[in-house]
């Protein structure tokens, strides 16, 4: 998820989809991509439809070595004036960070560059914030040491964490959660409940969607009360639309197929 709030989403980094796509990996939603050409036709849409909403949009090139190079969002971790590198979960996908990281620093030049060390390992899939507040998710890819040095870098921006176990059914936080605005999260019943929130600051609604419509809870929230969402989800769909939000649709079955979601594949900057 962005680590950005509405105000701050202009720009976005997108990767293309490498020709071993097929071998990208997929435990969760997918049993793996079937059809690299429609995975990137559902690419592009998202592309363009980043950019017909106001988003400046620079693609990298695919690194055809690893499979899941398309899921930038787990590599950089942009929060105010500095990026977090955060040593990924899964070891065949450490080696996608470099241009990534290279990008940033290229164009961040007032920001600070943290680099994680192992043991500590986190996905940029397991954040998610609500306007200055965080959530930070301990999965598979994420644990407590890599948390502990999220922490440290949120205290120092003032920011609060707060820590959610992801069920073994679940990749990400962000495969079960997201904030279409900077007060409202969206997750999905049966895998998160209200108290694993916390209490919310003042105005922000928890919104819980049936079970079955988990991967719908991924969104990404741009401003002018846009938000981009996936095809099949009626109820996440209405619930957005019942709050004022205007929804933007898009196929993403290919991108699912490697449990990927709408996040996945966009670093807000
Ligand atoms: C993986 O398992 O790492 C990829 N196939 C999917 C990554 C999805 N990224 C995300 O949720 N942030």
């Amino acid at each position: 998820m962005a680590t950005v709030r509405l105000d701050q989403k202009s720009r976005a980094i997108v990767r293309l989809i490498s020709d071993s796509y097929v071998n990208a990996l997929a435990k969760y939603f997918g049993t793996g991509p079937s059809n690299i050409d429609v995975a990137r036709e559902q690419h592009k849409a998202y592309i363009d439809a980043l950019k017909s909403n106001g988003v400046e949009v620079t693609v990298l090139d695919a690194d055809h070595n690893h499979p899941d190079c398309v899921f930038v969002e787990d590599q950089a971790v942009v929060i105010d004036e500095h990026v977090l590198l955060p040593v990924p979960g899964h070891e065949s996908r450490r080696g996608e960070q470099p241009p990534i990281a290279e990008f940033l620093s290229n164009h961040l030049k007032g920001h600070k560059i943290c680099k994680m060390e192992p043991p500590a390992m986190m996905d940029g899939g397991d954040i998610l914030r609500l306007g200055d507040l965080f959530f930070v998710g301990r999965s598979t890819r994420t644990n407590d040491a890599g948390i502990s040095e999220l922490k440290d870098l949120l205290d120092h921006l003032g920011h609060d964490l707060r820590v959610l176990d992801i069920p073994s059914d679940a990749l990400h936080l962000t495969s079960i959660a997201s904030t279409p605005t900077d007060s409202i999260i969206m997750a999905a019943e049966g895998y998160l409940n209200p108290e694993d929130f916390g209490e919310l600051p003042q105005g922000c609604e928890l919104v819980l969607m049936p079970r079955d419509e988990v991967y719908g809870c991924n969104t990404i929230g741009l401003q002018g009360k846009k938000v981009i969402i996936a095809k099949g989800y009626p109820r996440v769909q209405s619930a957005l639309e019942e709050r004022g939000l205007e929804c933007i649709v898009l196929d993403m079955e290919q991108i699912r197929a490697a449990d990927g979601s709408l996040t996945c594949c966009s670093i807000f900057y």
